[in-house]
């Protein structure tokens, strides 16, 4: 292993691109950076000084042989952090002094020159390729050697940016003559690198003159993917330097050599709309969610998604799998062992070791191997969650598990060194999830103030609603639903008002609502028919002078047991402590949760930020070159999402999936989110408007963010104000660069192009909602990107990492309930009295499965280290026009200033629902700006 060549492939390791045309089909087109630094030079002294600059070396270094023995295993997550870096950085130093000294090497570079100099009419170039490999194929990662390279069957041709081709109809660049990757040393490849560097010599003459782009074709089956391409002493210019996607230009300013490259690229990523798409393929294109359930199987029928007005859904991404026999309206599914086969974009399964991957695969390994164990032990040990003592020698013991044979088997199916470590070999209980972090501090969790709370600073912060009525009245229609509006009277809260009047409190805007009745109602009596057993509920909550939230009641609803006509059932309990009624006002909050985790984890999570974004993605990619601005505007945060959402149809949200399994309404979840979906409007996804619809807040134009929140301490919409406004100005500086005014925007004809078809396919069930943005102003245009850029990286991030840390604990954030409360006078309700741990925990579920899901997500959440975080881009050449790189600076400095902010307000005592009675900071809108990939922060994309 040649020192010199590892230190190359580490300088290389750190930028990053995008995946070329790779199936020998036809051809691609690149984009291009000149004049850019020096990185793949032979003197990669530049960069050492490149790397020391942004990563100043640890005092202590890992020494280099430890380097190695770890780096055979974890070697990408090497490349990936920190601390790694600084590590590689001293590693290359070292290097460095030995290729001074190594007499062949510098002959070489003798030899290298001396060419140039006497052969004019060539030119040299290096061509960096990234083999493909297998993620989950362990002995393949282990060596990398078997890598057959692929040699001279890749050809490259220059694409003049200065000359047409006269032989063409079109106006187009000349093309040079192909030329073929030349012979590759294995000797400099290293062990421990995914990347190969080849040789490339171009014949040249006048007529290519500069060129502008180049064509690669690969004809071999081997797929690879194509980093750079660096042109030694282009004649006329010097140096060029080739990194996929740093050029940017309008569709009218593309030099016209470029522009038919330009249409043919989005011709070849549009596809042709037929037939199965394959693993090579970079088809982008549209279908209906119409391969959930599975005709075949009578527990598993479910309805199509989208393309009706009783189940609308935003589109996703085609694959193309046969249709069925029996339904042909229906894809047919890949088998579960196959998941991580699922058709994507090539280009969108570009990183090779990453989070949702992982998380996808622990996921599937969870629920083939282990669910099925665990369902068998616990069915064998049904006492085994008799008390709540049981529950915390869960977290702090770990699962029981008596059966070694059982642990050996789960051993060998995870091979990941991560999972791993959940399975201790040392003594019998190897499952031991970490303690949420709501119950750590504090066993407050219970009380009624974090109930509040977390309605303003948990993982659900964005349903709450300002109380406009009283009693809430219902918008159900009453022929089919009878009377739906509460039963909630003046006599059960007027006492717990500061001395207010409800009327008087209402005014004050101190009253609010958490209203999960109106949606889940016409749904509770299919519900009844599973194993669920739930009410619809609204909790009513009374703002206290020191900015906190209490509940006064819960209403909890269930249908009329001789039909839907003769209205709800409902009760009203109000906060108890002792006896049966503490028990049943517990009981309340649990339905309340049980119904808020289901709206959260299906509609604010799933729908609201996976689904949605979906058709932005693919819309982006069949109309917006590359070049374009508003794509490369765009592109960092649509990361992973499609194939993260594939993956998700295939193991999370199908029939019999995890959503169905974790969430109340099992297996009419996703239709609910279909329903759910009608009521999604676009522009209200901006936070303002958000905020102001639920009546949290009003119009204001003297205030910052231009709204005035009504609870001032309310640390979503706070912390979420600041990140919203730094986008916005990040984006209206970035889009004022390009489009000096609206006209400019109206003759954008990709642009234009791009957003009929967000919505007239992407989104086609709402095509006609009066709404939509009509993309005529810049101010349109700026509104647009910034809640798109919202809700892939802020609005997921807020409603997604806190699922552990604040519900990770199920007896104060149960997901599922399976009985209603006991009547008196009933043996049920006799035992609620006398035993009231065991009447909890007979009402809600305790699933196992579903804390193991979180938490291993959540343990693998801790090793992911390549998540890009908002205000940082994976390379920072990812454009080579100065102003915006500029105002992407301020940006990231701004965010930076937030985080300072954040952690300013979260030291303050005053701002009270910041840390709760459970003593847990709300920290889940920290941006985290520090440069380095700390595995924190607001990633740019919907990832996981
Ligand atoms: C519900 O309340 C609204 C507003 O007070 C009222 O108009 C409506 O008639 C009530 N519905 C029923 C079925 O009583
Ligand atoms: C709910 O299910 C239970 C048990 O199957 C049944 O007795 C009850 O009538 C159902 N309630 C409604 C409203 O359908
Ligand atoms: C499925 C579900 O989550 N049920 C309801 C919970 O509360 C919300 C808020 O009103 C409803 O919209 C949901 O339908």
């Amino acid at each position: 292993m040649a020192p010199w060549a590892w230190t190359w492939d580490l300088c290389i390791a750190l930028l990053n691109g995008r995946f070329a045309r790779i199936d020998g089909r036809g051809s691609g087109c690149f984009r291009i950076a000149q004049g850019s630094t020096n990185l793949f030079t032979d003197q990669s002294e530049d960069f050492s000084v490149e790397i020391f600059q942004r990563s100043p070396l640890p005092a202590s270094c890992v020494a280099p042989e430890e380097l190695k023995q770890q780096s055979s295993l974890h070697a990408d997550l090497l490349w990936l952090d920190i601390p790694a870096i600084s590590v590689l950085a001293f590693e290359l130093k070292r290097c460095l002094s030995r290729k001074a000294a190594d007499p062949v090497m510098e002959e070489e570079d003798r030899n290298r020159r001396m060419r140039y100099e006497t052969d004019e009419r060539r030119i040299k170039g290096t061509v960096v390729l990234m083999k493909k490999k297998n993620l989950l194929n362990f002995e393949e990662r282990l060596d990398r050697r078997i890598f057959r390279p692929p040699d001279r069957k890749v050809s490259l041709q220059l694409i003049s940016a200065v000359n047409g081709d006269t032989d063409a109809k079109e106006l187009r660049g000349k093309l040079g003559k192909p030329a073929q990757l030349e012979g590759w040393n294995s000797a400099n490849t290293p062990l421990m690198s995914e990347y190969f560097t080849f040789s490339v010599t171009f014949d040249w003459d006048e007529e290519i003159g500069v060129p502008g782009a180049f064509l690669i074709n690969n004809y071999d089956y081997d797929e690879f993917y194509l980093k750079t391409l660096t042109l030694e002493a282009v004649p006329g210019h010097g140096r060029l330097h080739f990194i996929c996607n740093s050029w940017t230009y309008l569709p009218s300013r593309t030099p016209p050599a470029l522009q038919y490259y330009r249409g043919e690229e989005l011709v070849n990523l549009r596809g042709t709309g037929t037939g199965e798409l394959e693993e090579s393929d970079r088809v982008y294109d549209y279908d209906l969610y119409n391969d959930l359930g599975n005709p075949d199987n009578a527990n598993h029928l479910r309805p199509i998604l989208g393309g009706s007005t009783e189940f609308p859904y935003p589109r996703r991404g085609r694959t193309g799998r046969p249709l069925s026999r029996k339904d042909p309206r229906c894809e047919t599914r890949l088998p579960f062992s196959e998941s991580l086969k699922i058709y994507v974009p090539r280009d969108e399964r570009f990183s090779h070791f990453k989070m949702s991957d992982f998380a996808a695969y622990a996921l599937q390994s969870i629920f083939q191997f282990l669910i099925p164990e665990f369902e068998v032990l616990f069915d064998r040990t049904p006492s085994e969650l008799d008390t709540f003592e049981d529950l915390l020698e869960l977290f702090e013991g770990g699962i029981p598990i008596p059966d070694n044979n059982l642990l050996e088997s789960i051993r060998e199916k995870f091979p990941l060194e991560m999972i791993k470590e959940l399975l201790r070999s040392d003594g019998e209980r190897p499952f031991k999830f970490p303690l949420p972090q709501v119950i750590k501090e504090d066993k407050s969790a219970w009380a009624d103030e974090e109930f509040a709370r977390e309605m303003l600073a948990g993982v659900n912060p964005v349903v709450i609603c300002g109380l406009k009525e009283f009693p809430p009245t219902s918008k159900l229609d009453p022929k089919l639903y009878g009377n739906q509006n509460s039963s909630m009277t003046k006599e059960h809260i007027k006492d717990h008002l500061d001395g207010l009047t409800v009327d008087e409190a209402m005014e004050n805007n101190r009253l609010f609502i958490l209203d999960h009745h109106e949606a889940l109602m016409p749904y509770l009596r299919q519900i009844n028919t599973t194993s669920t057993r739930t009410y619809a509920t609204r909790t009513l909550l009374f703002l206290k002078r020191d900015g906190t939230l209490t509940p006064l009641a819960i209403e909890l609803s269930f249908p009329h047991d001789k039909g839907d006509q003769l209205g709800a059932v409902s009760r009203v309990q109000t906060p108890a402590e002792k006896g049966a009624e503490g028990t049943i006002w517990d009981l309340a909050k649990a339905y309340v949760a049980v119904n808020d985790s289901g709206y959260h984890q299906l509609v604010c999570h799933w729908l609201h930020t996976h689904a949605v974004t979906e058709p932005f993605i693919i819309a982006t990619n069949r109309q917006l070159s590359v070049l374009h601005p508003v794509y490369k505007l765009l592109h960092p945060h649509f990361r992973d999402t499609m194939n993260i959402n594939a993956l998700g149809r295939q193991t999370l949200i199908n029939a019999g999936g995890i959503l169905e399994r974790t969430v109340f309404p099992g297996k009419f979840a996703m239709e609910i989110s279909a329903v759910m979906y009608r009521d999604w409007v676009f522009p209200e996804q901006a936070l303002p408007a958000d905020l102001v619809k639920r009546g949290m807040a009003v119009e204001d134009s003297k205030s910052p963010h231009g709204i005035r929140l009504l609870i001032e301490a309310y640390p979503y919409a706070v912390d979420g104000l600041k990140i919203w406004s730094a986008i916005r100005t990040w984006v209206e500086d970035y889009c004022s660069f390009y489009y000096k005014n609206d006209e400019v925007i109206q003759e954008d004809h990709e642009l234009q192009s791009w957003w009929e078809e967000v919505k007239n396919k992407g989104h086609p069930d709402k095509k006609h909602e009066s709404w939509w943005p009509k993309m005529q102003t810049r101010e349109e245009l700026v509104e647009t990107c910034t809640i798109i850029i919202w809700i892939t990286s802020a609005l997921h991030e807020a409603v997604n990492v806190g699922q552990y840390p604040y519900r990770g604990y199920p007896l104060t954030r149960p997901a599922m309930s399976r009985r209603l409360i006991p009547k008196h006078g009933t043996p049920e309700y006799d035992e609620l009295e006398k035993d009231p741990e065991k009447a909890y925990l007979k009402t809600i579920t305790v699933q196992i499965q579903s804390i193991l899901g979180i938490s291993l997500i959540e343990i693998l959440s801790k090793h992911s280290s390549d998540e890009v975080v908002l205000g940082q881009r994976d390379t920072s050449e990812w454009t080579t026009d100065m102003e915006p790189l500029k105002a992407f600076g301020r940006f990231g400095k701004r965010l930076k200033a937030i985080e300072q902010e954040i952690t300013e307000m979260n030291k303050e005592e005053r701002y009270k629902n910041r840390i709760g009675p459970v003593r847990m900071l709300y920290t889940l809108l920290q941006p985290s700006t520090e440069l380095g990939l700390t595995g924190k922060g607001i990633p740019n994309s919907v990832s996981i």
